[in-house]
């Protein structure tokens, strides 16, 4: 990675995975303190695959996430207050508060949908690519997904169609070596994520998921070739899951890691960049950020009973 590309986006990368880091960190501790109904999964230790990835898109594009899916989001340009708004199921949210942590889209950011189904939003973002493609927007569409998502029947059975149709797509594994409470290797047969890639004749890498500039330069070779009509990726960020499964995992804390934790994607940039005093001048607003729309969205009404049954097609 050239110093001009550091440079260009290392102050933005830096911002937004504070923010990611803040934002999760503020649910964390409202689930401790009971305030927080359902369930909720962190990304804290995966922020850099987010921002490495998004910072590759245009404002076009578009993306599916999943149930651990906050990071992608925020990088992408959701704003902290309604996405808080939506997680605390406040009418103010994204999604007027129906949706949830696991539900949370926002069309006009090109974020088109969480989701609780494991693999559910691979096939979702062919569909988006194939769109794409038919309407010559010019746009590509990225899916994010586990490891534990990538031995789906949707993984393989979209990676398929996306090759054989060329689709405009990028296929991102966030491998944090657990799916649930068990490591990939007891999970995942053959030589790991990237190498499934070539059972369908498309490029398979793998990179240092902790490492933004490498996320970042895997994800631009990867959405290049999609939008100038190379077709579709796969790209498997190997990265850590530093909080639980979910929170509120306190039954099965420490029985079942077995790895150590990998570093700290925040402090390597932060390294990286050698700029004193920008880490924490980045931090002191971004805790601010999250903590004024922490207010705001808890003060935010809830949706009016009456609601219910709007917004509802099926
Ligand atoms: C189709 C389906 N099967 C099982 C589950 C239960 N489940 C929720 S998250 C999860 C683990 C997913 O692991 P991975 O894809 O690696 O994502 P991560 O949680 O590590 O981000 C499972 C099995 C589900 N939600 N959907």
């Amino acid at each position: 990675m050239s110093d001009s590309v550091l440079e260009q986006h290392g102050p933005e990368w830096l911002r937004v995975m504070l923010r990611i880091r803040f934002f999760e960190g503020s649910l964390a501790d409202l689930f401790e303190r009971g305030q927080l109904v359902g369930v909720v999964h962190l990304s804290i230790g995966q922020e850099a695959v987010a921002a490495g990835i998004c910072s590759a898109l245009e404002p076009g594009d578009q993306i599916t996430t999943t149930h651990r899916g906050h990071h992608h989001m925020l990088a992408r340009g959701l704003e902290p207050e309604p996405m808080l708004a939506e997680i605390l199921g406040k009418a103010t949210g994204y999604c007027r508060g129906k949706g949830g942590s696991m539900h949370v889209a926002c069309f006009e950011r090109g974020v088109t949908g969480a989701n609780g189904i494991v693999g559910g939003g691979i096939p979702m973002a062919l569909g988006l690519a194939l769109a794409a493609q038919e309407l010559g927007s010019g746009g590509i569409a990225v899916a994010f997904f586990g490891d534990g998502a990538s031995s789906q029947g949707t993984f393989h059975e979209t990676l398929n169609l996306a090759a054989l149709w060329r689709a405009p797509a990028v296929f991102v594994c966030e491998n944090n070596r657990y799916g649930e409470f068990t490591p990939t290797e007891r999970a995942i047969a053959g030589p790991g994520v990237a190498a499934r890639a070539a059972g369908y004749g498309i490029p398979g890498v793998a990179v240092d998921g902790h490492d933004v500039q490498a996320v970042h330069a895997a994800a631009l070779e990867a959405v290049e070739r999609a939008r100038a009509g190379g077709g579709p990726s796969l790209l498997e960020c190997v990265t850590t899951r530093v909080r639980g499964h979910h929170e509120g995992e306190e039954n099965y804390a420490g029985t079942y890691r077995e790895a150590p934790l990998g570093p700290d994607p925040i402090d390597l940039l932060d390294a990286a960049l050698g700029q004193p005093g920008l880490r924490a001048r980045l931090e002191a607003e971004e805790r601010e950020l999250v903590a004024r729309a922490l207010a705001a969205a808890q003060a935010a009404p809830d949706p009016d009973p009456a609601t219910a049954l709007e917004d509802v097609f099926a």
